[in-house]
């Protein structure tokens, strides 16, 4: 298999580090891939992913997975224990949804990296910025009231990898001094083999 790749993207490390977990990362072939909103790169949209994003997984027939939640769907399937996704019961909806909201921490603070990153000044919008703060801020209040399970099931990966993203890239946003159980949580997690070796660089 092949996986495209960037490093500091928190989406390809949630993949990475389920890879890790389910012990795969031998059978993955990381292939890096350029994407930024307005840089073009027509190959990898017309050979890989119409939408120019990472991560994208090329399985052994060719063919493509995307996106990240389907790739780890796709990682635990072949995994005869199914460890990251319960196969079926309440577990596998709550565990979902905590993903998909970890997802929207990991969302929202790339859009404001391009905003604020890429986007020339003049052009900013601050007003849709604090919104995207302010999303952030009442998915970690939900996930801090939430009993964060220690077992690396995908939403404690894609939970880790989250918060792990907004230290990467907004080192000033001192989200431990208002979420102190997800302080501890993430202090834990955090010494994981698979979080260790994929810290973005
Ligand atoms: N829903 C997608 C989101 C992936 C995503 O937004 N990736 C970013 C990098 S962190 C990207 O490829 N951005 C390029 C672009 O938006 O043009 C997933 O879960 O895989």
């Amino acid at each position: 298999m092949k996986l495209y790749y960037g490093t500091p993207s928190p989406f390809v490390r949630k993949v990475w580090m389920a890879a890790h977990e389910l012990n795969l990362t031998e059978k993955i072939e990381l292939v890096e891939a350029a994407v930024l909103p307005g840089k073009e790169n027509a190959e990898y949209a017309n050979s890989v992913n119409p939408l120019r994003k990472i991560p994208a997984l090329q399985i052994d027939d060719g063919s493509i997975i995307l996106d990240s939640t389907v790739i780890c769907d796709y990682l635990n399937d072949l995994h005869d224990k199914q460890q990251l996704i319960p196969a079926s019961g309440p577990a596998k909806w709550q565990i979902q949804t905590a993903h998909a909201t970890a997802n929207g921490i990991m969302e929202a603070a790339v859009l404001i990296r391009y905003e604020t990153f890429l986007r020339p000044e003049p052009q900013r919008w601050p007003v849709w910025i604090d919104e995207q703060w302010e999303k952030i801020n009442n998915a970690l209040g939900w996930f801090n009231e939430r009993n964060n399970s220690d077992s690396m099931t995908i939403d404690s990966i894609a939970l880790a990898c989250a918060l792990g993203y907004l230290d990467f890239r907004s080192p000033d946003f001192a989200w431990r001094d208002n979420f102190s159980k997800l302080a501890t949580w993430h202090s834990k997690a955090s010494q994981r083999a698979s979080y260790l070796a994929t810290i973005p660089k």
